[in-house]
């Protein structure tokens, strides 16, 4: 049976991008078990594709082929509460291909360097100032939790967006479960050991690894913070932040850390990754904001990774209703 029978198309925004007449092929290609001959090229040329087509569905159904034999807890149900709708969703392929992920690269093709990074057995340690602490593998995290799929805003500090549905469950119900102390005032996601990243980039000696982002404990209980295990209706493929990372909307990029090993609770704020390197351009805080350029650059707009269309920066990134009280003093 095609792949893309199985789910229902809104959870195939990648495929509703590609041509119809690519999709037909890849559809037919993938049914007579003969991917393996158009990765190689061979059969692309026989079946017409282009080589940018081909390689472009095979890369596609590739992550969808891992993404497939996964995991019980997805697909999840969409939350229709979190709607976006003056925008596109942007294209899966574009969403897998273009990436920030420093343990790996300063550039963007993180993709093709996650490949040998072995993610598996890997625990969520969640600590510090609670009643409850407590170690998660991400199978008793999918039990703990029940995921849902929101469609959200990304928006990253250097200007470039997506429109992406996520699944995970909000920071919220990790802390009633854990329970934090009168003492804990902010939340620190600490990423897994870049040692871990082996075989990629050697990091400079100001680099301050591991990559640690925190939130005030308010900021973590807005029902918007969400703890991440999926995208795209399957599990985070690596170059997104495999297996369980933080996504905010209404902050640049740079605070959702990825492929969380620690979330910690704390008395006092954290030194964070990207304000301890260049404290002039990264702020805390970093809620997106048009009227606030960075020092190098204006934030007025963004361009969307997948269509590469640009428009309007919105104000905390279109989610002011929801969380501008949290910085009403
Ligand atoms: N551990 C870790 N987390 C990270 C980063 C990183 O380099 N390392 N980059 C951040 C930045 S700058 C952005 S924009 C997003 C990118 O997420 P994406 O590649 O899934 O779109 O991850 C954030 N989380
Ligand atoms: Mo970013």
């Amino acid at each position: 049976m095609p792949i893309i029978h199985r789910r229902p198309s809104w959870q195939l925004p990648g495929l509703r991008e590609t041509p119809p007449d690519v999709l037909e092929q890849w559809t037919k290609v993938n049914r007579r078990g003969l991917l393996r001959s158009l990765v190689a090229g061979g059969a692309a040329a026989a079946l017409g594709l282009s080589g940018e087509a081909a390689h472009a569905a095979a890369a596609l159904f590739q992550d969808k082929k891992k993404a497939d034999s996964g995991s019980p807890f997805f697909p999840a149900e969409r939350n229709a509460e979190f709607r976006v709708d003056e925008r596109p969703l942007t294209d899966e392929l574009a969403a897998s291909r273009f990436n920030n992920f420093y343990e790996f690269s300063t550039g963007k093709r993180v993709a093709s360097l996650v490949k040998d990074w072995d993610i598996s057995g890997w625990k969520l340690d969640v600590a510090g100032l609670v009643n409850e602490p407590t170690t998660f593998d991400m199978d008793e995290l999918g039990k703990a939790f029940a995921y849902e799929e929101r469609l959200y805003r990304f928006r990253c500090v250097e200007t470039w967006a997506m429109t992406v549905p996520w699944t995970g469950f909000p920071l919220k119900k990790l802390m009633d479960r854990v329970k934090p102390q009168a003492g804990a005032k902010f939340v620190k996601f600490v990423s897994f050991d870049h040692k871990k990243a082996k075989g990629t980039r050697r990091a400079t000696a100001s680099e301050p690894w591991p990559y640690v982002e925190a939130l005030t404990i308010e900021e973590a209980s807005n029902d918007l913070a969400m703890i991440v295990t999926g995208i795209y209706g399957h599990p985070l493929p690596k170059q997104h932040g495999a297996p369980v990372r933080l996504i905010v909307p209404w902050k640049y990029g740079f605070k959702s850390g990825k492929s969380l090993a620690r979330i910690e609770f704390v008395s006092s704020r954290p030194a964070t990754f990207w304000p301890t390197i260049i404290p002039a351009e990264y702020d805390f805080l970093a809620n997106v904001n048009p009227a606030k350029p960075h020092p190098r650059w204006s934030q007025a707009t963004e361009w969307d990774v997948g269509t590469k269309a640009r428009r309007q920066t919105l104000p905390f990134n279109g989610y002011g209703d929801l969380v501008a009280s949290l910085y009403a003093g």
